[in-house]
């Protein structure tokens, strides 16, 4: 059954992390089904990048008027969002996060009509938000509560969701996903020649370094690794923690033996410069870096927590522990890197999950349905 194209707002944290880059892959995924994607957000998408046919970009301007002590982004994306619904007719608001971005598209509902749909998208940040400011509580509540549908990207979000803002509406799952015309394992021998010999494995950590992400446990499991084989260290990213970890790496003296790559744009190049990647967050609703590791063949050690668990099988496409266990940690990665057929069952384990379970076609068929339910399309 053919399906009517659809004119879709999608709003979300253009330069922040995962969320945003699902937001514009599926923005790009939609737009290639014939779609009309506007983007609604302060600046452009990182992933964005080249021209695409289909998919508009609008900027949200925040007035700097004196009086004002903080300056009303809130109110000015909501008018944005009004604004480019009307011009262009849109049907629906996708927003990612809940606040502020589905309290502001509820307010431009309210300023467009009814028929203006709000779908929400919750990646977990709501909930660490409330954590730090339980104020916050009811207008989170608001934002889920009176869009037309919510997702979560795992089930651990949905009934986090459900248990701590005590959430009784219907919460669609929608995973997280990766383009793997993209995200694929990329030759790199040439490059991989700048930080490892050939005996020698690479470890990799990829974060915003936030203290959540606890990038010190990286350099503890990779302290303990390096004692029993050969390897190097790779840090990607920038973010609050980045200057301990520095610190540590020079009081451990393992600087000769660890890099620090900074932000990256093309992660499944540097990715693919990986043996393992290490992810031993402490929160983490889904860890996307995770999807995309193993859809570039690098199996994962990470800590059992939140969604994780949800991606990486453990055993099969990478190894879990408790958070803060660097021992197990280290172990899982010892015992993964000094078996090559173990090792290659796994890497190849990691492309089959990810391509089967995390595809981009399977998660943009379940938002378009949800898309036709809100709108009333059979
Ligand atoms: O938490 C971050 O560091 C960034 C944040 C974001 O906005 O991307 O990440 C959240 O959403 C991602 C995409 O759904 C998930 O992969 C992350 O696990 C989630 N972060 C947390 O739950 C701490």
């Amino acid at each position: 059954q053919s399906h009517p194209s659809l004119k879709i707002g999608i709003t979300c944290y253009p330069t922040l992390g995962g969320s945003g880059v699902v937001a514009t892959e599926l923005g790009i995924s939609l737009a290639e089904r014939g779609h009309e994607v506007h983007f609604i957000t302060q600046s452009m998408p990182f992933r964005l990048g080249k021209y695409h046919q289909n998919i508009y970009y609008h900027e949200v301007q925040v007035s700097d008027y004196y009086v004002f002590r903080y300056p009303p982004y809130d109110l000015s994306l909501a008018s944005k969002m009004a604004q480019v619904a009307n011009i262009h007719g849109l049907d629906l608001l996708h927003v990612h996060y809940a606040v502020p971005h589905a309290v502001c598209a509820i307010l431009a509902k309210q300023m467009v009509g009814d028929h203006l749909k709000v779908v929400t998208t919750l990646h977990g940040t709501d909930i660490t938000v409330l954590g730090h400011d339980q104020a916050l509580k009811e207008i989170i509540r608001l934002g889920i509560n009176r869009s037309d549908a919510v997702t979560a990207v795992s089930k651990d979000l949905l009934q986090e969701t459900r248990r701590l803002l005590q959430i009784d509406r219907h919460i669609d799952l929608t995973y997280n996903f990766i383009d793997s015309r993209i995200i694929h394992p990329k030759d790199v021998t040439e490059h991989r020649r700048e930080y490892a010999e050939p005996h020698e494995k690479i470890l990799m950590h990829i974060s915003n370094f936030r203290p959540v992400k606890r990038a010190m446990d990286v350099v503890e499991i990779f302290r303990r690794v390096a004692q029993q084989l050969p390897c190097k260290l790779l840090f990607v990213g920038e973010g609050p923690e980045l200057h301990k970890v520095h610190a540590k790496i020079q009081e451990e003296g393992l600087q000769d033996r660890v890099f620090f790559l900074g932000k990256q744009n093309d992660i499944a190049h540097v990715i693919s410069l990986a043996d393992v990647l290490l992810l031993p967050s402490e929160k983490e609703s889904f860890g996307l870096v995770a999807l995309e590791a193993m859809a570039c063949g690098v199996p994962v050690v990470a800590s059992r927590v939140g969604g994780i668990p949800e991606l990486v099988a453990h055993g099969e496409t990478g190894y879990l522990a408790p958070i803060g266990d660097t021992a197990q940690m280290a172990e899982h990665t010892v015992k993964l890197l000094s078996d090559p057929d173990l090792y290659r069952r796994l890497s190849e384990q990691c492309i089959a999950r990810a391509r089967n379970e995390f595809n981009s076609t399977k998660i943009t068929d379940l938002y378009e349905q949800i898309y036709h339910r809100v709108l009333g399309i059979p």
